[in-house]
């Protein structure tokens, strides 16, 4: 690992004579690069300064994974997307890119050389960008190797959630230890572990694609015909979905004979939502519309808040189906 003591004197130096910092990943960011985001969020936190996270990607094309660490972090940091960092950026920003170097890999395309700092293990060449302050160690396994190491420069304890997230972007960069592991690395995973991280709990990030299809097949299963052309999935009262598990759920059953589908779920805090596909022949925006929601000819959604999933089934029941069916049960 590269000379650590002086990348935290140069960097904490960058630090406080900035007036406001902004992370950044690279583009569709990986668990390494938004993990040695937070890393140096919580570094900028102890030299109290106002700093930024920019997720510049719209949150639903990153992977499952990196999706669920971005919303758990949206607690304890601040991340901004990019409609928000455009209304809150300076020009007297410090800019420190995470675990990219080149223009053509990040949100940002140009910076001001002198509020520049970029930490990252990948090679350096013609294509990086000039910064005040550049370190990349290729011999370091990943970027959250290196802010790990810088973490412990600063003696800065971090929480299990995000001893977690680094260790993820670890065993992500070394394919699960399996490749560019130097005693460095794993020194820095013992340090993670002594943090509360767990190899079980940061393989989890990585099954989140596997998780989240077997949720979406689970709601599949609880789908009723309302008649030949109707279905509905009444999810589970008890248990939480996102509401793009109820949206990919409708979608799957277009593949069907159906003309018309509705997820209906609890999506947490109280909240059912109902999300809605159609091939053609039904209008879902207009259905959800009746239901306080919106959307157009194929896809709609609602969110109903101190109800019951059967609850808002019956409401949409009413609306959906001629008198004649009301008396039927679903
Ligand atoms: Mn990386």
């Amino acid at each position: 690992m590269l000379d650590i003591k002086n990348l935290k004197v140069n960097l904490e130096q960058k630090m406080l004579s900035s007036n406001q910092i902004m992370i950044m990943p690279h583009i569709d960011a990986d668990f390494d690069a938004i993990a040695s985001c937070l890393g140096v969020s919580l570094i900028a936190e102890k030299l109290n300064k106002d700093n930024h996270i920019l997720v510049g990607d719209p949150i639903y094309t990153l992977d499952h994974g990196v999706q669920k660490i971005v919303e758990e972090s949206e607690k304890n940091f601040s991340i901004l997307y990019f409609n928000q960092y455009q209304e809150m950026k300076k020009d007297d920003d410090l800019n420190i890119l995470c675990d990219v170097n080149k223009p053509r890999l990040t949100y940002v395309k140009e910076f001001n050389k002198d509020n520049l700092v970029i930490i990252d293990h990948h090679d350096k060449d013609s294509e990086t960008f000039d910064a005040s302050l550049l370190h990349i160690d290729d011999t370091a396994s990943s970027a959250s190797e290196i802010v790990t190491g810088l973490l412990s420069a600063y003696k800065i304890k971090v929480s299990p959630e995000v001893a977690n997230v680094l260790l993820t972007g670890i065993l992500l960069d070394t394919n699960r230890l399996s490749k560019n592991v130097s005693s460095d690395t794993m020194r820095m995973v013992t340090k993670l572990l002594e943090q509360g991280a767990s190899i079980e709990k940061a393989s989890d990030y990585f099954n989140e694609d596997f998780n989240s299809d077997r949720k979406i097949q689970e709601l599949v299963n609880q789908t009723k015909f309302l008649n030949y052309t109707v279905a509905i999935i009444l999810a589970d009262e008890d248990k939480e979905y996102t509401k793009e598990e109820l949206a990919k759920a409708a979608d799957y059953l277009l593949k069907y004979k159906v003309d018309a589908a509705y997820a209906i779920g609890n999506i947490g805090d109280g909240v059912i939502s109902i999300s809605a596909r159609s091939k053609d022949s039904v209008n879902v925006g207009n259905v959800m519309r009746e239901l306080d929601g919106g959307g157009n000819q194929f896809s709609g959604a609602t969110k109903i808040s101190d109800s019951s999933v059967t609850e808002v089934a019956d409401r949409l029941r009413k609306i959906i189906l001629p008198p004649s069916y009301l008396g039927k049960k679903i």
